[in-house]
């Protein structure tokens, strides 16, 4: 058990790695929610006495006593019913989502949200504070968590802190709609460096900064009055690429591959979404695509399927019910004036899978779509890249997802161009095998030279390069 102030690397997300979970005679245990960021950070964290803090992601029962699951040692956050609505569901995902997310959907901002915000950053600084050893390194993880820097810089000025973004950041044009724009960048600016998907996120913080509060900046450096710098740069996030070709390679996801094949009526085609049932992933455009494309002959349901997987998500925030009832229509609408008797256009799936299935889905596939109206990086591209370790397999792909600037043999489309989204579906689908490789070629080099542990490594590695004042180095932990 890690006792105060003895921590060397502090993680604070928003969640732990963590779920909690209640039996039904209601005693409490740990369930591993495995994900890329923890299997990137876990070997950095053994070696540093690293600390994670989060939210267990369910009702506090108020015990927030850290605990050792698996050699991590783990902080819980617990939170109010209350600041679940107003900070998590109202000012994190009702507010800055859809703001940073090119309002895509129209964000709220309410005051009482706001404040809830405030409150519970201030709890997450408060707890980094307390486990952090003296001049240790806190990295602080995401838009629900923008004013932990500032907050910890104010209770520890020891603290090498650095902030990652996983979501895009907008343009200064969007960003000044909120009611506080001046506080949440004055928040990030208690970091040491700022992280974020791309170049264009860095520029649009540094160039808001110097606007908004009036620093002197000069390319992606924040000079502060009190003779701090900031830093603001990119790191594209990545997948744990070996984890997922020897997943694929495995002899029991090729059979389960074979078995979706088989269950969906052996189609020559299969197309496949996967996505977090979000209205930023452009669910609802695809389908339509792919269902006029039905419709005007250009695939037969007898012969081709549409796999859509929508993981539940943020079910209670009114705009992703409205967009599942909208799913669930036009799902349904397709499948009745489309499909036939044991073969529908849209095999649709509201559920989430084990690592395994998603691993045989991405297998089985022909054709992948991912088609985001806007999305800070879209990991599933990459997985699909990854399990396609014999060169096969098409995707098709946002220009707004982050990804595409890695991606670049992908078939690049427009998600709010359905005509452009159908021609590309449709030569994907024609292309020879040739070109099929090449593309496919090329996009794997990319993810296998760019995995997350190479990813963490680089922030780790900038941040500690970027108060060189500090005198306490991270033992690093480049994976071999
Ligand atoms: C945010 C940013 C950025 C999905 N369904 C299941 C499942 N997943 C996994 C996928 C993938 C992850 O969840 C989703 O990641 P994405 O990147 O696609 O999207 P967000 O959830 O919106 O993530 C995004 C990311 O943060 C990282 O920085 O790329 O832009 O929005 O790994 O595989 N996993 C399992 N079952 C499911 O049903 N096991």
């Amino acid at each position: 058990m890690k006792s105060t102030r003895s921590a060397d690397l502090v993680i604070v997300a928003n969640r732990l790695p963590v779920d909690r979970v209640k039996a039904a005679d209601g005693t409490l245990s740990w369930r591993r929610s495995p994900g890329g960021l923890v299997s990137a950070l876990e070997p950095v964290m053994r070696q540093n006495d690293g600390a994670w803090i989060g939210w267990p992601g369910t009702e506090g029962d108020g015990d927030d006593a850290p605990f050792v699951e698996d050699g991590l040692t783990l902080v819980p956050v617990s939170l109010t019913t209350q600041e679940i609505e107003e900070f998590y569901e109202g000012f994190s995902n009702g507010s800055l989502w859809p703001l940073y997310h090119d309002v895509v959907a129209k964000p709220e901002f309410h005051r009482e949200w706001w404040e809830s915000y405030v409150t519970v950053n201030r709890r997450f600084a408060e707890r980094a504070a307390g486990i952090a050893a003296e001049n240790a390194t806190v990295w602080v993880q995401d838009y629900q968590m923008q004013l932990v820097p500032q907050m910890l810089r104010e209770m520890r000025p020891d603290l090498r802190i650095g902030f990652y973004l996983h979501i895009p950041f907008p343009p200064g044009e969007l960003f000044q709609q909120v009611p506080w724009r001046r506080q949440i960048l004055e928040g990030l600016l208690g970091a040491d460096l700022v992280g974020f998907q791309l170049p264009g996120a860095a520029q649009n913080f540094v160039r808001l900064v110097r606007q908004r509060v009036g620093h002197k900046t000069h390319r992606d450096l924040v000079y502060l009055p009190d003779g701090r710098t900031v830093q603001a740069a990119a790191f594209p996030i990545s997948i744990d690429t070996e984890g997922f070709v020897e997943l694929a390679r495995s002899e029991s996801v090729a059979n389960r591959a074979a078995q979706i094949r088989a269950a969906l009526g052996d189609p020559s085609l299969m197309l496949l979404g996967i996505d977090r049932l979000d209205y930023t992933k452009g669910i609802y455009p695809r389908l339509r695509a792919y269902s006029e494309l039905v419709t005007e002959g250009h695939f037969d349901v007898r012969d081709a399927v549409f796999v859509q997987v929508a993981t539940p998500s943020r079910e209670r925030v009114e705009q992703y019910r409205v967009l599942r009832d909208d799913i669930d229509r036009l799902v349904g609408r397709i499948n009745g004036d489309l499909g036939r008797i044991g073969r529908p256009a849209i095999s649709y799936l509201h559920s989430s899978f084990p690592r395994h299935e998603m691993a045989a889905l991405y297998r089985a596939a022909d054709i992948m779509v991912v088609t985001p109206y806007r999305d800070g990086m879209n990991l599933v591209a990459k997985e699909y890249v990854a399990c396609r370790y014999d060169n096969d397999g098409a995707l098709v792909l946002s220009e707004f997802a982050g990804a595409a600037e890695e991606l670049r043999q992908a078939w690049l489309v427009n998600p709010y161009d359905i005509d452009g989204m159908k021609a590309a579906i449709l030569a994907a689908s024609r292309a020879d095998q040739r070109e099929v490789t090449r593309r496919m070629k090329a996009m794997r080099k990319t993810v296998m030279e760019h995995d997350v542990a190479g990813w963490a490594a680089a922030f780790l590695e900038a941040l500690a390069a970027a108060r060189p004042a500090h005198d306490k180095q991270l033992r690093p932990s480049r994976r071999s």
